[in-house]
């Protein structure tokens, strides 16, 4: 049974409310209430047993909290990305300096131009990832991760996406066979063989929900969604995530989680 035991997460700064948005959620974040509720994030990750790494905050970076994005960690290897969104793309330095206190020299790989990638197109189920082939993540990213990926023995996974952001916008496994999938990916044949709940469209936000060793941790005001996720047999734990919504940020994208 997969078990988590780090997290990373980076405080979010006062130019988050310069950060890149596609207006989906209307709105500009209100910063003090961000920190608070990132306050309330970092409690949620402690409660599941893992220990958390908090970076500083990083002015240069509007979208720097979005830590999932520039790096991806599994058990066997640390990929710094190359993250597609311009604005993005400096967020690896400091990524990756956290990430060497946890991985040796020889297990931190690199996406390199002109391979872009983005974590929140990554979506691990078990030695198997999927990539999401998206605006941020394109076809020579994805091979070179491949590539990368084949040589720890992961395999890998091509998804296209129209629709969203990210793979993990809408689409994400909870462990156990348990997948939550909405809009696009409802019937992608690549997800036939887990065990699918249908996200309602009025509570799309809420595919984005994180495992954290047997619980799921799901936004708040998204009352389908907890229910069926209850149902399922896991302990639930909600943070509002509303400010960071207004970038289209979630859960997951918040976090590292290894
Ligand atoms: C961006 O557009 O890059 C940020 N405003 C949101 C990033 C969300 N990250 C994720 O889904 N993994």
């Amino acid at each position: 049974m997969r078990r988590f035991r780090h997290t990373i997460v980076k405080r979010p700064c006062r130019a988050m409310t310069e950060g890149i948005t596609s207006g989906l959620y209307p709105g500009r974040p209100d910063y003090e209430l961000a920190l608070l509720q990132h306050d309330a994030y970092i409690e949620a990750l402690k409660q599941c047993g893992v220990d958390v790494t908090v970076l500083p905050a990083d002015e240069q970076f509007p979208d720097s909290c979005f830590v999932e994005d520039p790096a991806v960690l599994t058990e066997k290897c640390a990929v710094i990305t190359n993250p597609g969104a311009a604005s993005r793309n400096g967020e690896t330095v400091s990524i990756e300096e956290a990430v060497r206190k946890f991985y040796p020299e020889d297990r931190i790989e690199h996406i390199v131009s002109p391979g872009t990638l983005e974590g929140g197109d990554v979506m691990m189920c078990s030695d198997h990832f999927f990539v999401g082939r998206s605006e941020r993540t394109n076809e020579e990213g994805i091979r070179q991760f491949a590539a990368i990926l084949e040589k720890y023995g992961y395999t890998c996974s091509e998804v296209p996406l129209k629709e969203v952001l990210h793979l993990k916008t809408g689409v994400n496994y909870l462990e156990n066979g348990n997948m939550l999938v909405s809009g696009e990916f409802t019937d992608k044949p690549e997800f036939a063989s887990y065990r699918k709940y249908v996200i309602p469209e009025e509570e799309a936000y809420a595919a984005n929900c994180i495992w954290v060793n047997d619980t799921v941790i799901v936004p708040e005001g998204y009352p389908e969604v907890l229910k069926a996720v209850k149902s399922m047999g896991y302990r639930t734990l909600t943070v509002d995530t509303s400010e960071y919504r207004k970038l289209d940020g979630g859960l997951s994208c918040l976090s590292l989680r290894f």
